[in-house]
């Protein structure tokens, strides 16, 4: 009998565990009408489970991208790169001037989440999952890579990037932004790449760090380039100012 309560218990834990996760991808889901939430998560679901984490390649996402595809929004795209919070903080409060990829469905639901299958189970496991240079196949990073490639795909007219002039590289070869999002900015839809690197205090690089010459020179002929130094508390008064055009941010 203590056998069978243990059990029940495991049993029961086990599975509440696992409808958390789903729980929290369904009411994320639900905040954007007009998709199939459940179906949404069967797909997603189809990409991780039942497989080694260190083996989802970066295509296993492409139904679940299919299913949910990015509209395309001219001049609306913002991309970053070690900005994350900056840009969301400001993103947040001006959706009438970028919208990022956690503005998207996929995205919003997504972010700051870790998920992983595990072979021989249909369940989906949010710890003991391989991090996310510890191989690199594994779910979450495999996410990321397809989805920023399919929004880089659709980003058109001008685009803007966020960039961090507090790092030392702000145009990082490793980075999402430089491996998968830049090589995908075709000259037939975007017409101008306006990077903004963000200054705070002890800003140790700027417009003119050598890192961004390597991003004139990975952007696809035809695309034009502009750059510029803002403070973030600019940024950050653009965000507390619904009245400054979103063209006069910066
Ligand atoms: O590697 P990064 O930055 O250059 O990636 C950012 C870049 C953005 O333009 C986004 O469009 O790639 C996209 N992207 C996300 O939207 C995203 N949301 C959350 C990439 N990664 C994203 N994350 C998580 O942030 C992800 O799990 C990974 O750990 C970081 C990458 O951010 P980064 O290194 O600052």
């Amino acid at each position: 009998i203590v056998i069978v309560i243990i059990a029940v218990v495991l049993g029961l834990t086990l599975r509440q565990n696992k409808s958390e996760f789903e729980s929290t991808f369904l009411s994320g889901c639900e905040k954007f009408n007009q998709y199939d939430c459940k179906k949404l998560w069967g797909v997603f679901q189809q990409a991780y489970v039942d497989k080694d984490p260190c083996k989802v390649p970066v295509e296993a996402y492409d139904p679940l991208i299919a299913a949910a595809p990015f509209k395309p929004q001219c001049n609306k795209t913002m991309f970053w790169s070690k900005t994350k919070d900056v840009v969301h903080g400001f993103t947040e409060k001006r959706k009438d001037c970028f919208v990022t990829l956690e503005d998207t469905l996929l995205g919003s639901v997504l972010d700051g989440l870790t998920w992983c299958g595990k072979e021989g189970s249909n369940d989906t496991f949010t710890s003991g999952c391989p991090g996310w240079s510890e191989c690199e196949n594994n779910p979450v990073r495999s996410f990321w890579i397809c989805a920023s490639a399919a929004f880089a795909d659709v980003a058109c007219g001008d685009v803007t990037a966020m960039l961090n002039g507090s790092i030392n590289t702000p145009f990082n070869p490793t980075s999402i932004f430089a491996s998968v999002e830049v090589p995908r900015f075709n000259a037939s839809r975007v017409k101008k790449l306006n990077v903004v690197v963000v200054i705070q205090k002890n800003n140790i690089s700027n417009c003119n760090h050598s890192s961004l010459k390597n991003l004139t020179q990975a952007l696809d002929t035809g695309i034009t380039y502009g750059c510029k130094d803002v403070s973030e508390s600019r940024i950050q008064e653009c965000g507390a100012k619904p009245e400054i055009a979103c063209g006069a941010c910066w």
